[in-house]
C-alpha cells in the first residue's frame, strides 16, 4: 500500500526525468546565485544585525575555493561541495569543527558558528593540506568579492554533476521507513505494537551513512493503521543509551497516555518497556514521537505515523466531484513524514535525494498523501502537476476542499491532500524553500518525483 506501490521507471521516463531535472536545476541556480547576491548586500546595509553568510567551499584534488572569499563579521555556513574522484572534508582547526569525509560528487555543510576574524580551512585527510588543500576566509566588505556560482565550476563542470545526481534517482539505500506494521491481537482483542527504540547506522542517501534514532530499526518508525473502536496497546521498549517517552500527537487518549514525563508518567529508562493503551475512539491522522529530548530524540529520526480510519474512503468522500478519478476510489493512500534536522537532515520518509522514493500512477488514479512534519522548520511542499485538493488538516477533514499546488506544512501538522493523476510525465514533487531542494551540485534533500503514465 506504501512503497511498495512504487515500480520502476522506464529508460523513456528516466530520459524524460534527466532534462526536466537540468531544466529546474539550471533555473534554481540562476535564482539562488541572485538571492545570494540580495542576502550579502543586506548584511552589509544593516550591520548592526548579525548577518548569515553562505559561502561555498569546492574541494577537489588538491585544493578549496571558496565563494565568496570574503565575507561580513556574522553567522557562517559553509555549504562543501566535492567535485575531485576521491574523499575530501573541510575542517577549521581553530574552531575545532569539521565536516565528515565527503564522497566524491557528494555534499556536506559545516556551520562555522559566529566569525569576526580571518579562519583557515583544510582538507584534513593526510597529505591533502601539505598537497594544496587549504583556504583563508577573510573577514570584510563582501561586495567587492561576489562571484557567481559559475566561477567555482566550468557550466560543463556544474551540469556534468547536476546530471550524474539526476540519474542516480531512485538511488539505493539500505534501510525503508514507515514500513506498514501489523498489529498482534491478543485474546482480549486488543491490537498490539511493539516498538523498540534504538539507535542504528541509517544511510540518508549514497554512502552517507549517520546515527540514527529508530523505531524498529527505521526511521521514520513503521506505520500504524487501525479502525476506529479498536482497543490499542503500543509497546515502547527503550534501548537508548537515554531516557525516553512517546506522545501520541493528534490522537484522542486518557491523558496518562499522553506520553509528557514527568507529568503523566515517569520517563521511560534504558532497558524499560511502557505501555500505552487506549481505544481509537475518533479518524485521526496522527504521529507518535519522543517527548523527551524531544529537539535531539525527534530530528534524530524517533517519529512515526499512526492513522485511524479508512483515510482513502474518507478523502475521496471528501473530494466528491472536485476531482476526476476513473473509478471514484483512490489507489493509493501515502505517508510523507518531513525532517531538516538532527543526524538525519533535510529529508523525505528519512532519505535524502536521490535515495527518496519515487510515486507512480496512471492518468485517472488517485493518491491520498498524508503530510507530517516532524523537523524544526516549516516545508512548502510543492507538486508540479497535478494540483493537489486539500481535504483535510491534522486529521479533521475540511468542509471546503481546495485545490494547492504548494501547500505549506509547519512543525507538528498534518495535511491530508488528494492528488488525481491528469497528464502523463515524470513531475518534481519537492520543498520549495529552494535550499532544501537544490545545491550547485544538483538536486539534494528534500525532493522526489510522481510519475504518471
Ligand atoms: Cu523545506
Amino acid at each position: 500500500m506504501y512503497m511498495s506501490d512504487i515500480t520502476s521507471r522506464n529508460d523513456k521516463t528516466g530520459t524524460l526525468l534527466l532534462s526536466m531535472m537540468l531544466a529546474i536545476t539550471a533555473a534554481v541556480v540562476l535564482v539562488l546565485g541572485a538571492l545570494g547576491v540580495v542576502a550579502v548586500a543586506k548584511g552589509d546595509a544593516t550591520s548592526s544585525s548579525v548577518v548569515t553568510t553562505t559561502v561555498h567551499a569546492t574541494v577537489s584534488e588538491f585544493k578549496i575555493v571558496l565563494d565568496p572569499a570574503t565575507v561580513p563579521a556574522g553567522n557562517v555556513v559553509v555549504e562543501v561541495h566535492n567535485i575531485g574522484s576521491v574523499e575530501h572534508n573541510l575542517s577549521v582547526k581553530s574552531l575545532g569543527k569539521k565536516t565528515p569525509n565527503i564522497l566524491s560528487m557528494g555534499s556536506a555543510t559545516l556551520n562555522a558558528g559566529k566569525v569576526d576574524a580571518a579562519i583557515e580551512f583544510i582538507c584534513d585527510i593526510a597529505g591533502h593540506a601539505e598537497s594544496g588543500m587549504k583556504a583563508t576566509l577573510s573577514i570584510g566588505d563582501a561586495n567587492t568579492s561576489i562571484t557567481p556560482t559559475t566561477a567555482v565550476m566550468t557550466p560543463a563542470q556544474m551540469d556534468k554533476a547536476m546530471e550524474e545526481v539526476a540519474m542516480k534517482f531512485p538511488a539505493k539505500t539500505k534501510g525503508v521507513g514507515n514500513q506498514e506494521l501489523a498489529p498482534k491481537v491478543g485474546a482480549d482483542g486488543v491490537k498490539e505494537f511493539d516498538l523498540t527504540a534504538s539507535i542504528i547506522d541509517w544511510e540518508v542517501e549514497p554512502g552517507v551513512v549517520v546515527k540514527g534514532w529508530a523505531y524498529n530499526g527505521q526511521i521514520p518508525g513503521p506505520a500504524l493503521h487501525v479502525n476506529v473502536g479498536d482497543k490499542v496497546r503500543i509497546v515502547l521498549k527503550n534501548e537508548l543509551p537515554e531516557s525516553t517517552s512517546m506522545h501520541l500527537h493528534g490522537i484522542r487518549v486518557p491523558n496518562a497516555m499522553d506520553g509528557v514525563d514527568p507529568y503523566t508518567q515517569k520517563p521511560i529508562l534504558t532497558g524499560e518497556t511502557f505501555s500505552y493503551e487506549f481505544t481509537a475512539t475518533e479518524p485521526a491522522v496522527g504521529m507518535y514521537h519522543s517527548h523527551h529530548n524531544a529537539q535531539v530524540q525527534v530530528p534524530n529520526g524517533l517519529a512515526g505515523a499512526l492513522i485511524i480510519g479508512d483515510w482513502k474512503t474518507m478523502a475521496m468522500q471528501a473530494a466528491g466531484t472536485k476531482v476526476n478519478d476513473a473509478d471514484g476510489k483512490a489507489e493509493q493512500e501515502v505517508m510523507m513524514v518531513l525532517n531538516d534536522a538532527g543526524t538525519i537532515g533535510l529529508t523525505l520518509n528519512g532519505k535524502s535525494f536521490p535515495a527518496t522514493s519515487p510515486y507512480s500512477l496512471k492518468v485517472g488514479e488517485t493518491m491520498v498523501v498524508h503530510y507530517f512534519n516532524e523537523g524544526l522548520m516549516t516545508h512548502p511542499m510543492h507538486m508540479h502537476q497535478p494540483s493537489g485538493l486539500v481535504v483535510a488538516r491534522d486529521g479533521a477533514v475540511l468542509d471546503s476542499p481546495y485545490f494547492a499546488d504548494t501547500i505549506n506544512v509547519a512543525p507538528g501538522e498534518r495535511w491530508t491532500v488528494v492528488y488525481t493523476a491528469q497528464d502523463p510525465g515524470v513531475w518534481a514533487w519537492h520543498c520549495h524553500i529552494l535550499t532544501h531542494a537544490e545545491t550547485p551540485m544538483g538536486m539534494k534533500y528534500m525532493v522526489t518525483a510522481l510519475i504518471v503514465k
